[in-house]
């Protein structure tokens, strides 16, 4: 911004993929061309579901192509229709999976844990809606009890959009066990991935054979359709690579937890920058570093988020701008902002730094002085970022 030379000329990514060893994966890519069986509920699918289900402790665990169709197909199979109450502060793909087969997305507020407000979920219940999707954000659990309790006394389906939460528990109990199903993601971005892919997890085995088929066209015999369906299924290469993921699970966590514990050291006395916090008494899996920018930095999150990435700091504002301020729900619901009071207070606050594997301590402190030297003086940054915004706003003015 002043300058100067770039912090990190290589970029640092937030959601940079954690790689495992090139060679046993090649190895086993190779035992799968040899084999000759690609797709279509291979025996590394299969394997790659019966562990991830033993880890969430589910009887069922149907991999798929990705999390959102694996969302897509876990709504269908819950028969959810009309209106579905979500959370806006979320990734686009959580009120994507229902409006694209025209059930509405009803956003509800976020509470003090960033996920959606049970006490707000009770007051948008109509004689529409048939369920609920919460959003375990950024791997640490909703209130699984609260909305559990509505549900019940509603009469309405309950879902988890687990995205981000794979290996994590609440209570001591594995996320993967609460609601009709949840869904995973493990997508490259994730802490554990296959490439691209998802998953629906459950106890209900009518649900898990309702999801097996619509995952397959519908197929629930050689020649025989029983239901509508699409194509979601996960394949070979995804499977070993989850697999091979899976064998360093432990290893990708304690090093997030590291980083975790890192950045929670170096940050911790930087006025108006908070870092969210993980339950040390629950698992979890620490894959997001979020931290809050308050008016006492003295700085916006724009702001810094714009001088992260002018020093090759790719953080990102997750869950920025809201679902609710995205197309198509900006022009179908042009109020809800007002409606939305905490997400439109976090969408301004929040920003992920840079973990995972590929990143080293000398890294994270090298983020973490950044991020005290640019509070420090954040009144000449401030002046320059608004100085640099004109600029971009006027181009052609002599800056
Ligand atoms: N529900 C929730 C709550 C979710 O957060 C998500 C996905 C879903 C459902 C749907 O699951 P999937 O259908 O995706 O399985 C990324 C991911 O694409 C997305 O999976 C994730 N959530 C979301 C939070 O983050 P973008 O648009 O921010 O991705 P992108 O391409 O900007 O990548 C993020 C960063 O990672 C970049 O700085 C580049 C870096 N990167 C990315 C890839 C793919 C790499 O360094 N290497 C790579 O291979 O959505």
């Amino acid at each position: 911004m002043f300058g100067g030379p770039v912090l990190f000329p290589r970029q640092l990514h937030v959601g940079r993929p954690n790689v495992p060893d090139a060679e046993p994966l090649l190895q086993r890519l190779r035992d799968v061309l040899d084999r000759r069986w690609l797709t279509n509920d291979g025996p590394e699918v299969r394997e790659f579901e019966r562990q991830v289900a033993k880890i969430s402790g589910v009887r069922h665990c149907i991999a798929m192509c990705n999390g959102t169709t694996a969302l897509q197909i876990a709504i269908r199979a819950a028969g959810l229709t009309g209106d579905v109450i979500v959370p806006s502060f979320s990734f686009a793909a959580t009120a994507h999976a229902l409006q694209w087969q025209a059930i509405t997305p009803v956003f509800c507020d976020i509470d003090e844990t960033f996920c959606i407000d049970p006490r707000r979920v009770e007051e948008l219940i109509t004689p529409r809606t048939t369920g609920i999707i919460g959003v375990h954000l950024w791997g640490r659990t909703c209130n699984v009890e609260a909305l559990t309790d509505i549900c019940r006394r509603y009469n309405l389906v309950l879902l988890f959009d687990a995205a981000h939460a794979f290996g994590c528990s609440r209570s001591g109990i594995m996320v993967g066990r609460f609601g009709r199903a949840e869904v995973f993601s493990f997508h490259a971005t994730k802490f554990l991935n296959t490439f691209e892919g998802g998953a629906v997890v459950t106890n209900d085995d009518g649900f898990a054979e309702a999801c097996r088929a619509m995952r397959n066209f519908g197929f629930s015999g050689e020649d025989e359709v029983s239901t509508l369906g699409i194509n979601g299924k996960m394949n070979e290469f995804e499977a070993v690579m989850g697999l091979i993921s899976l064998e360093h699970m432990q290893e990708i966590i304690a090093t997030n937890r590291n980083n975790y514990l890192q950045y929670q050291r170096e940050l911790e006395d930087i006025p108006g920058v908070s870092l969210i916090g993980y339950d040390e008494n629950e698992r979890n899996n620490f894959q997001y570093i979020t931290i809050e920018i308050t008016e006492d930095t003295g700085i916006s999150r724009d702001c810094l988020h714009a001088l992260l990435q002018a020093e090759g700091i790719l953080a990102r504002r997750y869950f920025h701008p809201g679902c609710h301020r995205m197309e198509p729900y900006r022009s179908l619901y042009p109020r809800a902002a007002q409606f939305l009071p905490q997400t439109e207070r976090a969408c301004a606050r929040m920003l992920c730094l840079p973990t995972g594997t590929g990143v080293g301590a000398e890294q994270i402190s090298t983020i973490c002085a950044l991020l005290r030297y640019v509070v420090r003086n954040h009144i000449a940054i401030s002046a320059r970022w608004n100085q640099l915004s004109v600029a971009v706003a006027a181009p052609g003015s002599p800056e």
